[in-house]
């Protein structure tokens, strides 16, 4: 997939850009039927792609991370990737509006994200929000979500910068200060379609509260050669290399 002029200059003036069916039906649904059985690699969290063939083989997919390369401007390097279920019927709550550059702080700033739809995804289901523009504003300041749309969590990680020095800082789910609520986009994305989006927008999602599911997979990026701050995300590789795990039909 070659990306035009005219979608380039969308992502880099919104941040964020929908590309239709980077994955077939046929892709989505050997995807879902993965998740239906038992993993060995599901220990792995948010490093699953390393071990995990399907989870690897999304992550090089070449209308993906190709897509990524172009964004990002070189070869991009697999940071973390999160399957994201919002299961019908569970009042499953949303993710906070957050900054994804204030959870993996890196060095030049390359950070990137692809949300793939792997069901329909729209508002009612708890589909992806993005504040347009929000990206080119820096790190707005933050507070501890408290709100009952969204789960919230706290997690202690160790911190290691290019000069060796070492430290442990605490994330929490954070809520952006001063959100005008009439600034957020709730998008509709169709099942194989994707959003990539930079590392400094500003998105999350609301609940589901639609009698459909809302699945998706995402994958974050940085260009080879990026400094991540986060151990446990420190070890990147190129995305070719992933592109040799097959995974069995
Ligand atoms: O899937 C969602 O609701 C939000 C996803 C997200 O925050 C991310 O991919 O960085």
């Amino acid at each position: 997939m070659s990306l035009s002029a005219d979608q380039v200059d969308q992502y880099e003036r919104r941040g964020y850009l929908i590309v239709d069916e980077v994955l077939t039906d046929r892709e989505v649904e050997d995807f879902l039927d993965h998740q239906a059985s038992p993993s060995p690699h599901a220990d792995l969290g948010l490093r699953r792609h390393t071990a995990d063939p399907r989870w690897a083989h999304i992550s090089a997919h070449p209308n993906i991370a190709g897509t990524a390369a172009q964004l990002c401007g070189g070869k991009p390097c697999v940071v973390q990737t999160m399957y994201l279920p919002k299961p019908s019927g569970e009042a499953e709550k949303g993710i906070a509006l957050h900054q994804d550059a204030h959870y993996l702080p890196n060095d030049p700033f390359t950070l990137m994200a692809c949300w793939i739809a792997m069901s329909d995804t729209a508002a009612d289901n708890g589909g992806l929000c993005v504040v347009p523009g929000s990206h080119l504003h820096g790190l707005h300041s933050v507070h501890q979500s408290t709100s009952d749309d969204h789960s919230s969590w706290e997690k202690e990680y160790q911190m290691r910068d290019r000069d060796g020095r070492e430290w442990s800082q605490k994330f929490f789910s954070f809520e952006i200060d001063d959100l005008d609520p009439s600034e957020v986009e709730r998008l509709s994305v169709q099942r194989g379609s994707a959003v990539f989006f930079s590392g400094s927008i500003i998105h999350g999602s609301y609940a589901n509260t639609s009698s459909r599911d809302r699945l998706a997979f995402a994958v974050h990026y940085v260009r080879e050669g990026t400094w991540l701050t986060r151990r446990d995300v420190q070890e990147t590789v190129p995305v070719d290399e992933y592109s040799t795990m097959t995974p069995s039909a």
